[in-house]
């Protein structure tokens, strides 16, 4: 079939909640991807950096098939004997004590409000002689932020698009501006048990905040017994050049959330991470997931860290990500505010009066580079990590085209 009678039928059956490039997909090797009408494109969104270690990735694809051979499926009402060695090797590069897995990132943000809310019941209102009533508890989240799609997640949202129409929405969290540490100061009451953060706010348009802001917010967290919460399911893994974008301040959150690359870009798995004073709130029946943990996720899982280990993924994105940024930044374009990122997740920001980065995403594809905007100005480049110096550069020549040099 062709791509344009793939994208009516797609259309027609499908709902209406996407609107995608028109280029149809169907073969991916590393940082390179196939249409149906044989067009090769670079992959520079990285499934929005779900697949950090490229598509396909051998080792992930291989350990993937062998246990497809094996067993896939049990539920939790069993153990299986992969679990046990997934939840080790998070714990080990998280430095957490345990983990809990899941699958979406946005289940694994929830898995966090509840295990973060519990904590503040069963530890911390306790030690403070219960002056917080039960379902009291409040959890701080800043504007601009993006954590999934839930309508717990969504009601917490300062975009008016991702809540409208889906109301009503659970209460216990209070919105602050993002980089600023003293709104987070101000903000706490006797309720607060957690700050819910995002290094660098993805969806956001890639707003890096300023040097020391993280520091300073877990400073705060510390001095008033608040969780400080990292949603890495963007940044971690590699993507901004340290394995954690919270290393760059040295700051080690109470809790990861991580997910997207932790699945190696081939089955959806999540978890949080975090040490057993806030883990062991959970007890039989409290959570859970059909597939969380399942032995195939648990398989997925540890080839996908190994490989981010082994290459030295985050190091890569450092390195690359600094010369692909250096050239970006060389750019003399009319169109192009500014080119801002860390790593290998960079945006370009179009300025509002030459119109929105939706236009400058369909010629790039048309050149062959495939990115996608993010909050109507900005251009997202977030390739796999494994990406050579040579692939950049063929990318830098489309791009340069594309603004006008
Ligand atoms: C879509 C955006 C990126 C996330 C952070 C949790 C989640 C995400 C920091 C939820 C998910 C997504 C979802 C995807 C597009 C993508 C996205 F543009 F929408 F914002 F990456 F920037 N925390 N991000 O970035 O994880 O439940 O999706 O597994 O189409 O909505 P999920």
């Amino acid at each position: 079939m062709r791509s344009d009678e793939i994208i009516r039928v797609t259309d027609a059956f499908g709902a209406r909640n996407y609107l995608p490039l028109p280029v149809v997909l169907e073969r991916g090797e590393g940082v390179w991807v196939w249409d149906v009408e044989g067009n090769k494109y670079m992959d520079m969104l990285s499934s929005y950096s779900a697949l950090n270690q490229g598509h396909r990735h051998k080792d992930i694809i291989d350990a993937t098939k062998k246990q497809l051979d094996r067993l896939t499926l049990t539920s939790r009402a069993f153990y299986n004997d992969k679990l046990g060695e997934f939840q080790k090797k998070v714990c080990e590069l998280t430095k957490m004590e345990k983990m809990l897995p899941m699958n979406t990132g946005a289940e694994a943000v929830e898995t966090a409000i509840k295990a973060v809310r519990k904590w503040g019941y069963l530890r911390k209102f306790k030690m403070q002689n219960a002056k917080c009533k039960m379902n009291n508890a409040e959890i701080i989240v800043c504007e601009n932020n993006f954590h999934g799609r839930t309508t717990t997640i969504v009601g917490f949202s300062s975009e008016s698009q991702y809540k409208f129409g889906f109301g009503p929405f659970a209460p216990g969290f209070k919105m602050i501006p993002y980089n600023n540490s003293s709104a987070l100061k101000n903000a706490i009451t006797d309720n607060t048990v957690g700050f819910l953060v995002e290094p660098i706010q993805g969806e956001g348009g890639i707003i890096i905040p300023e040097p020391g802001y993280l520091r300073e917010c877990k400073k705060i967290c510390e001095q008033n017994n608040v969780l400080f919460i990292a949603d890495e399911i963007q940044t971690g893994l590699g993507r901004t050049g340290r394995m954690f974008a919270c290393e760059w301040e040295d700051v080690k959150p109470d809790m990861y959330i991580l997910g997207k690359a932790l699945g190696g870009g081939i089955y959806p798995v999540s978890c949080i991470a975090c040490n057993s004073e806030i883990m062991d709130v959970f007890t039989p029946g409290d959570h859970g997931s059909t597939f969380g943990g399942n032995p195939l996720a648990a398989v997925v899982g540890i080839a996908s860290l190994d490989v981010i280990i082994n290459l030295n993924l985050p190091k890569r994105a450092e390195e690359m990500g600094n010369y692909f940024l250096e050239d970006l930044k060389k750019i003399k374009s009319d169109y192009i505010k500014e080119v801002r990122g860390r790593g290998l997740l960079i945006g370009i920001e179009v300025k509002k009066e030459k119109g929105t980065a939706r236009p400058i995403c369909e010629r790039l594809a048309k050149e062959g580079v495939l990115a996608k905007e993010t909050h109507e100005q900005v251009v997202r480049f977030a390739p796999p990590l494994t990406i050579e110096k040579e692939e950049i550069d063929w990318a830098l020549e489309r791009i340069k085209k594309v603004f006008g040099l």
